[in-house]
């Protein structure tokens, strides 16, 4: 009985273990068991706290949230209310889109925390947005702040057809629950906006008890009313409001707010068509139940509206009398004046951060602007993000756990959320603005990282961010990787301590930092040499190429970051890709430089140390890499020239047809081959340095007045479709970020005393970065936008835009950083 009772006893434990082993979470789905760096002290008090409120909703034109993960939200859209185009043609802007074609927009000024002012051009709109944040002695958690929306007429747009008024519609919305119930008060029409509307109240598990408030102002730009401009500023704006339920459950309505605001005005019109003049309004409405507010504010242009956010320490606060002296203090005069500071501000911190080297002629002035507009979009664009990536399991595709994001991203209008290896280049410069925010970000990406070491390439979080996804790319799959740029910073960091550079205060700093994140990056570090090994000892391997495909020319190799740059004609196990074993050269020179800044044991840092010596070892590298008849640097794999995609009959897809492959170098000349020289392994008196130069600066390879293109022109690769739809992208196109390494590595070589390619590195430095200078500001006083990426033909700027991503990195390369 008793035995029988023991074994009953053991199978129960059995199935129990079994069932919990099942329960459990996968290991791709699990965080890494170290401690988070978002929680380190210097995130937290007086940081956070300044840091709550934020521009950081980038994928819409202009947006405010707080950083928690279920956020009080503001949104801004446009309009214009007397013509039905607005309806009929959906011109409402809302979410940054290419498909709006303003002809320019994005942050000019952008301080990351208390400042902002974007210029918009609109058809025969010019806007701007300018956003202030400020803590007075009254101001609750978060502080208060004020965005100033002005609109006037574009320069040289014909009088005749201009419209002459604009609609603004401002919104408010907690995805929370609100703690206290929201009041709208009802308002007459035409509202009198000039001494301040108090437009709702509420409470929020973030900030506490708020009001909003709308002021209109004259705007300084646009002086006295002048020509029919006659009316009296009181009757210059008109007031509209809509106040929504708070529906039972979840809530997602800020996610169509546009088309709900699209579907109100329509249904108004319909009802009051009578009304003589044609006119699209919310219906004006009063509520004490609702958590999204939309206030739309009419104005003639030139016109300008000041919207004030209050936070308040107590709840009889919100809208009472004191409100008056708040508000005043955050619009019209005193609005200017804090304006006016921060823009020196700005200026005199973008001057001390980033200058150039001692003695150096100033920048041209529109180099100077091209580069404030450039650091200001990528900060400006920083978005905060909660919620949880899709990832590929062996049972299935599963959400991974929820968690934040603070993050720059490359494109609000097309991309708007955050990718790994551009974040290593947008931290270049983070950091030189604000070394914090930049340490801030980087423990956000690091804390994603899950118990096998890995961290998605691209993240999805949250419903606003995965609405601009197009559904092939949701899923991120554990075992692709993206190039560990992320120790470009913290490389820096490590030198600097090393170097003893900076304040004791912010020496310190850095160093409860990276020992914090000593153990994350050894995790991560080690699922990158593990993970992505090739068969040959110390040769690396990017997987996740499609090794069965017959669509593609040349399948792609998307964790690389470099897509459709030509590999090995048929992916397989014998491939060596040269630019993940100079990424890993460079990953285990940043940990050795870790290590030893922090005083760790020697054997702790010994490994490292060993494996940056075998990879730059010249003669390991030749011998994987080097192809000594073509004098250049290649990958290795199983390879034809032999490609093409051809039609059976006409209406038979593309399909790709080559001749048997052998296993070789891949004689695709480009970014690829410079890696040794983008990081820097060669040693400065090496013919293969000499060789790599000489092809760099060859017009028929790498070279032209634009920068550098990214595939050799005599590649049989150069500029051709990877499918009949899928057009050339790393295939010629000149791209800044590796521009960027190899201005660096330049520099690096023509400061080699006594080499032999000394001055041709020289020479090639200086030439290349006019260049590639020249070109940016062409472009962009052209055409208003820095793009992804410049065509190598005629400098062209193509792909997105505006793209704040790394092309920003031309700061750096002005000021020669
Ligand atoms: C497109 C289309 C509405 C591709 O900058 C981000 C990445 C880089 O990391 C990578 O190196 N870009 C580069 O080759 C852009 C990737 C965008 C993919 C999603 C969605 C939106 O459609």
């Amino acid at each position: 009985n008793l035995l029988l009772l023991g074994g009953g006893g053991l199978l129960l434990a059995v199935a129990v273990l079994i069932a919990l082993e099942l329960s459990r979470a996968p290991d791709e789905l699990r965080p890494l068991s170290a401690p988070r760096l978002t929680s380190l002290a210097e995130f937290g008090g007086d940081y956070k706290e300044r840091m709550l409120w934020g521009s950081y909703r980038p994928g819409l034109y202009f947006g405010m949230r707080t950083r928690t993960p279920k956020g009080l939200l503001a949104g801004l859209l446009w309009f214009d209310p007397d013509t039905l185009d607005t309806l009929m043609n959906r011109e409402m802007r809302h979410a940054a889109t290419q498909e709006d074609e303003l002809a320019r927009y994005g942050w000019v000024r952008h301080d990351g925390e208390q400042y902002g002012r974007q210029t918009l051009v609109d058809k025969d709109c010019n806007i701007s947005l300018t956003m202030v944040k400020h803590w007075g002695p009254e101001s609750g958690r978060g502080g208060d702040w004020a965005v100033r929306v002005h609109a006037r007429h574009a320069d040289g747009s014909k009088p005749s057809q201009r419209r002459r008024r604009l609609s603004f519609a401002m919104y408010i919305s907690d995805e929370d629950k609100p703690k206290s119930p929201w009041s709208v008060l009802p308002f007459g029409e035409p509202s009198d906006l000039k001494d301040g509307v108090h437009l709702v109240s509420g409470g929020s598990s973030v900030v506490g008890p708020w009001s909003f408030h709308a002021v209109e102002s004259a705007h300084p730009e646009d002086g006295p009313p002048s020509g029919k401009q006659t009316r009296p500023v009181s009757k210059r704006a008109r007031l509209d409001h809509l106040a929504v339920p708070a529906t039972e459950g979840e809530y997602d309505l800020r996610l169509s707010v546009r088309e709900l605001i699209m579907s109100i005005v329509y249904e108004q019109y319909q009802r009051h068509p009578d009304e003589g003049k044609f006119r699209l309004y919310l219906p004006n409405s009063a509520s004490t139940g609702c958590n999204l507010g939309i206030f739309q504010v009419t104005v003639w242009l030139p016109g300008s509206v000041d919207f004030v956010f209050l936070s308040h320490k107590n709840p009889e606060g919100a809208g009472g009398p004191e409100d008056e002296a708040r508000v005043a203090a955050l619009s019209g005069d005193a609005l200017t004046q804090l304006i006016a500071n921060h823009e020196q501000r700005y200026d005199q911190h973008f001057e001390e951060v980033f200058s150039g080297p001692a003695g150096s002629e100033p920048l041209p002035e529109g180099q100077l602007e091209m580069a404030k507009a450039a650091v200001s979009n990528l900060i400006g664009s920083m978005g905060y993000f909660y919620g949880s990536s899709q990832v590929k399991t062996e049972r299935g595709v599963k959400p991974a756990w929820d968690a934040p994001l603070f993050t720059a991203v490359p494109s609000r209008s097309f991309f708007p959320r955050g990718f790994l290896w551009d974040e290593g280049f947008h931290q270049l410069l983070v950091q030189r603005w604000s070394p914090k925010m930049s340490r801030d970000s980087i423990a956000h990406w690091l804390d994603l990282m899950n118990v096998q070491g890995w961290i998605p390439r691209e993240q999805i979080l949250g419903a606003e961010a995965l609405e601009r996804v197009p559904e092939e790319f949701v899923v991120q799959d554990p075992t692709h990787a993206n190039p560990p740029s992320l120790f470009l910073p913290i490389a820096n960091m490590a030198h600097q301590l090393q170097q003893e550079q900076g304040e004791a205060e912010e020496l310190a700093a850095i160093k409860a930092f990276v020992s914090a994140a000593w153990p994350r990056l050894e995790a991560w570090y080690t699922w990158f040499n593990t993970s992505q090994a090739g068969k040959e000892p110390t040769s690396y391997r990017w997987h996740g190429r499609n090794a069965t495909t017959q669509l593609e020319l040349n399948p792609k190799t998307l964790a690389s970051g470099l897509d459709d740059y030509p590999r090995a004609s048929h992916p397989g196990t014998d491939e060596r890709h040269l630019d993940l074993r100079c990424w890993m050269a460079l990953a285990s020179e940043a940990m050795a430089k870790i290590g030893t800044a922090l005083g760790l044991p020697a054997h702790r840092v010994a490994p490292y140390i060993a494996t940056h010596q075998a990879l730059s070892d010249l003669g390991i590298l030749n011998a994987l890499h080097w192809d000594s008849e073509l004098q250049m640097y290649l990958d290795w794999g199983l390879h034809t020239e032999e490609v093409k995609l051809q039609r059976r009959t006409y209406s038979a897809p593309a399909m790709r047809v080559a001749t048997p492959p052998s296993l070789r170098h891949v004689p695709h000349f480009g970014y690829v081959s410079l890696f040794p020289l983008l990081m820097r392994l060669l040693p400065p008196d090496s013919r293969e340095l000499g060789a790599t130069l000489d092809h760099l600066a060859n017009t028929d390879l790498l070279w032209t007045r634009f920068g550098l293109r990214s595939l050799a022109a005599t590649s049989s690769m150069y500029k051709k479709h990877n499918t009949p739809s899928d057009k050339p992208y790393w295939r010629g196109q000149v791209w800044v970020n590796v521009n960027y390494l190899a201005l660096r590595a330049l520099k690096h070589y023509a400061g080699q005393q006594g080499g032999p390619y000394q001055e041709q590195a020289a020479a090639l430095y200086a030439q290349l970065r006019a260049h590639i200078l020249e070109n940016l500001e062409v472009q962009y006083s052209g055409h208003g936008y820095l793009y992804e990426q410049y065509d190598d033909v005629n400098g062209r700027g193509s792909g997105s835009h505006p793209f704040n991503g790394w092309t920003a990195l031309i700061a750096l390369i002005a000021v020669e950083a």
